[in-house]
């Protein structure tokens, strides 16, 4: 669609700026509106595909936070117990020297780079550029949130069915949302999900808690959290066994029908009732009512099936599911959205040192033929602690709050305590950056130029826009500013010949056909190529078989189960439950409107929405441990207690609690494990803990 506003900003004084969200992975289209040079009010952009002119809460906050008093304005150096203002130059001098001299001493393994969903939102380019700049420094160890965000999902698409697929909840006339929130985790797929459904699509949810759109479904399943791949061993049994499933397809295209069919018989329904808690009937019925509306797609959570021991193997289970009623690669099922033509600036072969825990999780790093160039966040405080394979001794953290939003807070404060030089660049001092020695003030998502791409995330759209930046605020930079002069300090002009960012976004929109200039042309952005489906049908499935790989060879090969199962935890099993210490079930992360993980919680407009933390509990499970609604209570695991007031009722249902984390003030990350819990990947499971409730004393 062509796209003309009548009055964007010419000097960026007075007009209207328009730009991509960067608040959640949404990607929706805004306008900044400025007046005198300032951002004045925020509002949709009506040709965007993403919202159609919607927004969120968090956008109408754009203001408030852009210019916050709490803002870091100026680069900042440790002294002592205090902070000391410095300039850039001083500050790039010092990060360029401290890192030579820890490469000279060390190797330059002992670097490590980590960037946070921020950094994600921000698009490929910036963490393509990080990448250069690790790359020709010669360390492997680069870092991400995707650790423990989705990239079990990932893999185990990719070893299914070749590709990534995302849900198409929009042409679906049935959609099963598991464990998914979207109404306060990704407001556009729920947008869609509301207009399909005024179309007569069907709503399933399989969720512990009774969110408002499971409410409104028409079937509810309320697992115990965990289980999720018992369950879904429990669908795929009923759909093979009462032949629901898509025959002509399934023999066609998928191997390992035989095996599955084996495998499953013995995962009754009644069997998944005992694991699950969730009836039999009720099983069944899900089963039956997903496999007899095409097109269906499951749109499960961005993180939640991952953050189980079960991690990949669940999401084997989604794409076999997906596969098995003949809804892979469909509109309305899952598709795969093309991926923006752009150059990798990757120079991989400068790398001589292979990564920290490539042995370990060689899945994590590379699944056919695709290499994601980072490392399992969990096992880097332990390898800085420990010094163990080889000493970790400098670390930038950029968009990321790792103190916060990694697990077991206590040992990622020892290790980032340890380490001989922590820069942190953020645009608010964060529990983090209180730790550095170096802070870099940021620029907002308004401050800066950017491209985004919107293939990845549900609804997964092949259309780009520039991010324009709209203001400047004192000192702060982009991070790719901040790179990219780092570069130049350390002497790695060779490979990063560009003066300014406009000119490495030109070198990488070449392939395109597509430049900063043709992009401006396009204010509202564009698309850049169809989503194409069945494309199967000319070149088969790029798995290793060129089928959807129900049996994977590929996970017997490295020692995995090569058919989805689920791995019982006795301290979660049934009959743990009411006995032991740790008689509870504990989920985390459940997303909050108004807030981005440790993000915004100082921004009055939001915290009205979501003043504090909670726990959420069942007022039986309350009552059974003497807590009344709105008591501050002790929430407690192994590893160790936190304080935080209970929100009973509501739907959840009984002996599970429900944390979302993010809170400095009551971080449920003090109670998490960096322990790997997934054997393919290593990520952990943030979605089921053993826990117990005591009133506060
Ligand atoms: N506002 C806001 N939006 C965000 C984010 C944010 O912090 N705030 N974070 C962004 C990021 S990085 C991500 S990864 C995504 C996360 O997105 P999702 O992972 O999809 O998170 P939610 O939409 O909150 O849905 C999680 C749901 O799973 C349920 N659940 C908990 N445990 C289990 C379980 O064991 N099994 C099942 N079946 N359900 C369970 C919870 O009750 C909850 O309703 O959100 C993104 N969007
Ligand atoms: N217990 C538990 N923990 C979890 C999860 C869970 O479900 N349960 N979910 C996990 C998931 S899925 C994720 S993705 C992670 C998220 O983990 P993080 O990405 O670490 O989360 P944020 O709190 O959003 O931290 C981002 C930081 O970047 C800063 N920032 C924002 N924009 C920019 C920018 O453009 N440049 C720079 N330099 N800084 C910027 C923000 O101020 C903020 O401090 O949390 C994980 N943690
Ligand atoms: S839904 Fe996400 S991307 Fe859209 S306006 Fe809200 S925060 Fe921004
Ligand atoms: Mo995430």
């Amino acid at each position: 669609m062509e796209y003309k506003p009548e009055a964007i900003a010419e000097s960026h004084n007075t007009g209207l700026v328009p730009t991509v969200c960067q608040l959640c992975s949404g990607n929706c289209g805004l306008h900044l509106h400025l007046d005198g040079g300032k951002i004045v009010k925020v509002t949709g952009i009506k040709e965007h595909p993403v919202n159609k002119g919607r927004l969120c809460p968090k956008a109408l906050a754009v203001p408030e936070l852009v210019y916050s008093g709490e803002r870091l304005r100026h680069p900042l150096k440790r002294d002592g117990s205090s902070w000391k203002e410095i300039t850039w130059d001083e500050a790039l001098d010092t990060v360029a020297s401290r890192l030579e001299t820890v490469r000279k001493e060390h190797g330059p393994r002992s670097l490590a780079v980590t960037f946070g969903m921020s950094f994600l939102t921000q698009g490929i380019a910036t963490i393509d550029l990080i990448r250069r700049f690790t790359d020709v420094y010669g360390t492997p160890n680069v870092f991400s949130v995707d650790s423990m965000c989705y990239r079990s999902r990932l893999i185990g698409y990719i070893l299914t069915g070749g590709k990534y697929y995302v849900a198409d909840p929009e042409n679906s006339r049935c959609i099963l949302l598991w464990g998914n929130n979207p109404e306060a985790s990704c407001p556009p797929v729920a947008w869609r999900i509301a207009e399909a459904r005024k179309r007569g699509a069907a709503l399933l949810v399989i969720d512990p808690r009774q969110t408002p759109l499971a409410k409104k479904a028409d079937i509810h399943l309320q697992p115990r959290p965990g289980t999720d791949g018992a369950l879904a061993l429990g669908i795929i049994h009923t759909i093979i066994q009462e032949e629901l499933f898509d025959r002509d397809f399934v023999s066609r295209w998928a191997s390992g029908l035989e095996e599955l069919k084996t495998h499953a018989a013995s995962y009754s329904p009644e069997k998944t009732e005992a694991v699950t808690g969730v009836p039999a009937e009720k099983v069944r019925e899900l089963a039956r009512a997903f496999a007899s509306k095409k097109p269906a797609c499951i749109v499960q959570g961005t993180n939640t099936l991952d953050q189980q021991p079960d991690g990949v193997q669940n999401s084997r289970s989604v794409a076999i599911l997906q596969a098995l009623t003949g809804n892979l690669d469909i509109p309305g099922g899952f598709i795969s959205p093309p991926r923006l033509l752009m150059r990798s600036l990757r120079l991989p072969e400068l790398l001589v040192e292979p990564p920290l825990g490539i042995e370990k999780f060689p899945l994590f790093y590379e699944v056919m033929g695709r290499n994601f160039g980072e490392c399992q966040a969990m096992l880097l405080p332990d390898t800085i602690l420990s010094g163990k394979p080889y000493p970790v001794k400098a670390m930038v953290v950029t968009a990321s709050n790792p103190l916060v939003t990694w697990p077991d807070s206590t040992r990622v404060r020892q290790a980032l305590e340890k380490l001989d030089f922590l820069v942190v660049m953020d645009m608010f001092m964060t529990e983090t950056a209180k730790l550095a020695h170096i802070v870099l003030p940021a620029a907002s998502f308004a401050e800066r130029l950017n491209i985004v791409d919107m293939f990845r995330i549900s609804p997964g759209l092949p259309y780009v826009m520039l991010r324009q930046p709209a203001v400047k605020i004192t000192d702060c930079r982009s991070d790719m500013d901040f790179w990219l002069e780092l570069a130049h300090r350390m002497g790695y002009r060779e490979h990063f010949p560009w003066e300014s960012l406009e000119e490495v976004f030109d070198y990488m929109l070449e392939p395109a056909e597509l430049s900063v200039e043709s992009l401006k042309k396009h204010p509202a952005g564009l698309y850049y190529g169809k989503t194409r489906t069945r494309d199967y049908e000319k070149k088969g499935f790029h798995t290793p078989s060129g089928k959807i790989e129900l049996y994977s060879d590929t996970l017997l090969g490295m020692g995995h189960e090569p058919l989805p199962l689920h791995r019982e935890d006795p301290r979660q099993a049934p009959g743990a439950a009411g006995g032991g210490n740790f008689p509870l079930l504990l989920t985390t992360g459940a997303r909050n409107l108004a807030y981005l993980h440790s993000q915004f919680h100082a921004v009055p407009r939001l915290r009205k929405l979501a003043p504090e933390a909670v726990a959420e509990v069942n007022s039986e499970t309350a009552a059974r441990f003497g807590l009344a609604d709105g008591e501050e209570c002790l929430l407690e695991t192994v590893k160790g207690s936190i304080k935080v007031r209970i929100k009973a009722g509501g739907g959840i249902i009984p002996g599970v609690v429900q944390m979302s984390h993010g809170w400095p003030e009551a971080n449920v990350n003090l109670l998490t494990s960096l322990e790997p819990a997934d054997p393919v990947t290593g990520n952990p499971a943030l979605k089921v803990l053993p826990c117990r409730l005591r009133k506060a004393a």
